[in-house]
């Protein structure tokens, strides 16, 4: 029976000492709400540390032995392993960059990262000495960025699911990282990378393209011949139990409470772990503002403010809790009266109860972090206002405002905006409310964790999916022998072969790619088969492809189809095509290679294409996307066709595409082999229109209509020696 291992730093468990005697009682952290549906079933289990520096090889044993009984296995860390890699190199290193609170003085350490590493590996022990062929992983946050990368090497098998629980940062960010490409290769080890926001992804995928040398085509990244997928899956809590929690005799007498002692008064409510990423200093700020401002909330309202301890060990959060001490306190003392504090400030955890009562009857639920993956308070506030009514402001900032867009979002950064954002909400009327809490209740329901963790692993299965039908389909012995045999049995055969990308690299500059000797002699060995007949379909310029292969007896098919040759014959363009709109189109090429270093124009006979391989990583795509929105419309009447290729656009006439090049040599002979081998989306239009018995080839990973796949030219090449080398 296979099983899913859960793996993330912290195991959700509370471990406390009396005077050496240990206690576990597990904790009900969002993640472990949601994840209880699978590591509590079956076989499955959930890695990570407990959450303790445990030395003693016997309390080890016995820690074990108790976390065993409740499905968790501990990685053990000791206090250097703790302060490295997880004070160090997670919290003072990732957490800032991935927050964009990179500054000058961020210290990289050799130490911290090597410790990263030393760590990851530990974890990757605890995995491999448990997994077993068929299994499922799904790895949690950025501690644990170089696992799934690790795992991928040790069990090159396992179906790895990733899940970032924080931003994903611009690759501006993230490239301040000295060992940015080991940690992206890290997170490529998993088949699934999740993420909460699609802008997470764009940046995820923007970094991979700037920093290593895989294509992707969407959100699906090519990875040597793996496609790995990138997607957002917003994460969603248990609203039911937050809806249930209100409900709790237990609750009911605290909100019975908390009513009497604010009774005409608007509680305002911010809850957040402590962290400089949560916004606390800014939103203090915003209600002093208020304060000032609206002389006429004095004594009506109140902040009711919860900060729960967290990493005080790390020096930038000890001096955030010493300035909201201090700033608490100015405040209460310039504001406060004998009847009336205007901050209830709390540095301390409560009971879920106590939040639930909270969440019950604030007014106001105040959530302006300066960055934050999700937030799941904002969601907690929500679902806890059964009621429907209540104001929610939120930051923008948060991965929740992308989901949450009836609440008041409010730019963290802008303290007016969030004054005001609070002014609005304490006036904002009840059918209002009610409209705006009832559309926010909705999303909390539809998308909560049981949610997120299904479409999860539902991706999750689909791309391993992808990657088998991709992997049956690759031509090992098998299929090649089976082509082979299909090969020897004919007698008329027809092969069109695409050029770059298929039969030789991609070059920087296009003249480079030109061909060698042993391309020459492979197509010696092809031609010189009477029953063979070789065809090189290409983009390029005829003339180009007159110098490189006019003599060598193969036929040609260039510009996308517009030029034809047979190997004895004359070149001869389509009947009927004309190139006058080119006038038009010429000046607006020009005008973006002024504005693009390093990009240029090719013509072509019946096509203009703007190349921009040369051109900065970015820009160039940059601009190409501009470029398609400049030409979509210009080109409608035109009868032109815009071509998207590889670091090109072309334009070109709509009547000519290698599809119908290609049908149109099928239908002037029988032939009883077919064969088509091709890595653009140009080839996309042979594999589509040519009878569905042909042998059509697809180079690399992505998606393809083609039967089968080859990794790259040279396994292109080795195939086509093989399979025409005379007998
Ligand atoms: C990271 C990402 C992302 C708070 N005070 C108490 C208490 N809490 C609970 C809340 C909530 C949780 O802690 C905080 O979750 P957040 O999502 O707001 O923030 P992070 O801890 O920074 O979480 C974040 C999240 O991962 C999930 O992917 O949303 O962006 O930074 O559930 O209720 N719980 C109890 N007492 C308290 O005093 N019992």
């Amino acid at each position: 029976m296979s099983k899913t291992i859960i793996v993330s730093n912290r195991l959700p468990v509370k471990i406390t000492d009396d005077n050496g005697e240990l206690t576990l009682s597990a904790s009900e952290g969002g993640l472990a709400t949601g994840l209880g549906s699978i590591y509590q079933q079956g076989e499955n289990v959930w890695i990570g540390w407990p959450g303790m520096d445990i030395t003693e090889p016997e309390q080890q044993k016995e820690v074990t032995e108790k976390l065993k009984a409740i499905k968790l296995i501990p990685v053990f860390l000791n206090q250097e392993e703790i302060s490295e890699y997880y004070e160090g190199f997670s919290n003072e290193i990732l957490w800032p960059i991935f927050h964009y609170y990179a500054s000058t003085f961020t210290n990289y350490r050799q130490s911290n990262w090597d410790f990263y590493q030393l760590v990851n590996t530990k974890f990757k022990e605890a995995v491999v000495s448990i997994a077993e062929p068929g299994d499922t992983l799904w790895i949690h946050d950025y501690q644990l960025l170089l696992l799934p990368g690790m795992l991928r090497k040790a069990l090159p098998g396992l179906k790895i699911g990733f899940f970032l629980h924080i931003p994903f940062p611009s690759y501006e960010m993230f490239r301040l990282i000295p060992w940015r490409a080991q940690l992206l290769e890290g997170m490529l080890g998993a088949d699934l990378i999740g993420f909460h926001t699609y802008d997470d992804v764009q940046h995820f995928i923007d970094a991979v393209a700037r920093i290593l040398p895989y294509n992707s085509s969407s959100n699906i990244i090519s990875v040597r011949d793996r496609p790995v997928v990138a997607e957002a899956f917003p994460m969603g809590i248990d609203d039911k139990k937050y809806a249930a929690l209100t409900e709790k005799d237990e609750v009911k007498e605290q909100i019975a409470l908390l009513n009497q002692n604010f009774k005409d008064i608007k509680i305002i409510l911010s809850i957040d772990r402590l962290d400089y990423s949560k916004g606390i200093l800014q939103r203090l700020e915003a209600f002093e503002l208020l304060l000032n401002q609206y002389p006429q909330y004095l004594e009506k309202m109140v902040l009711y403010m919860i900060v729960v301890p967290s990493r005080d060990t790390v020096p930038q959060y000890k001096e955030l809790r010493d300035e909201i001490d201090k700033r608490v306190g100015n405040i209460n003392s310039l504001y406060r009266t004998i009847e009336w504090t205007p901050i209830l400030y709390f540095y301390r955890s409560f009971p879920i109860e106590t939040l639930s009562a909270l969440y019950y009857i604030a007014d106001v639920g105040l959530v302006t972090p300066m960055r934050d993956g999700m937030n799941l308070v904002s969601k907690e506030y929500v679902a806890s206002r059964t009621q429907n009514n209540g104001v929610l402001i939120l930051s923008e900032m948060a991965g929740a405002s992308k989901e949450l867009i009836d609440a008041l979002i409010v730019n963290p950064n802008n303290i007016g905006d969030i004054m005001q954002a609070i002014v609005k909400a304490l006036n904002m009327s009840e059918s209002e409310q009610k409209t705006r809490m009832e559309s926010m209740r909705e999303v909390v329901s539809k998308f909560n964790v049981f949610h997120w963790v299904k479409i999860y692993m539902d991706k999750l299965n689909e791309v391993k999916e992808l990657q088998r039908s991709r992997e049956s389909r690759h031509i090992d012995n098998h299929i090649g022998l089976k082509i082979k045999e299909a090969f020897r049995a004919a007698k008329k055969r027809i092969l069109f072969l695409d050029y770059d990308g298929t039969l030789v690299q991609f070059q920087n500059n296009i003249q480079q790619a030109n061909p060698d000797a042993a391309l020459y002699q492979l197509i010696t060995q092809m031609v010189s088969d009477e029953a063979n007949e070789v065809v090189l379909i290409s983009g390029r310029d005829y003339r180009n492809m007159e110098d490189w292969f006019g003599q060598t007896g193969v036929d040609l098919i260039s510009e996308h189809g517009a030029w034809q040759k047979l190997r004895d014959g004359e070149w001869e363009s389509i009947i009927g095509l004309n190139d006058i709109w080119k006038v038009d189109i010429m000046p607006i090429l020009k005008a973006y290679v002024d504005r693009t270093p390093g990009s240029f124009i090719e013509e072509k006979s019946f096509s203009l294409v703007w190349h921009y391989r040369k051109s900065p990583e970015g820009l160039g795509e940059l601009r190409s996307n501009e470029l398609i929105n400049n030409l979509t419309y210009l080109i409608k009447d035109k009868g032109l066709q815009l071509l998207p290729g590889n670091k090109v656009i072309e334009i070109k006439n709509l009547e000519v595409n290698k599809g119908k090049a290609a049908l149109s040599r099928l239908y002037q002979r029988k032939y009883d082999f077919i064969l088509a081998i091709g890595d653009d989306h140009t080839d996309e239009d042979i594999f589509n229109t040519i009878p569905d018995t042909a042998f059509t080839i697809k180079v690399g990973s992505m998606m393809s209509a083609a039967r089968f796949y080859l990794r790259h030219t040279e396994e292109v090449r080795e195939f086509l020696t093989d399979l025409t080398k005379p007998v």
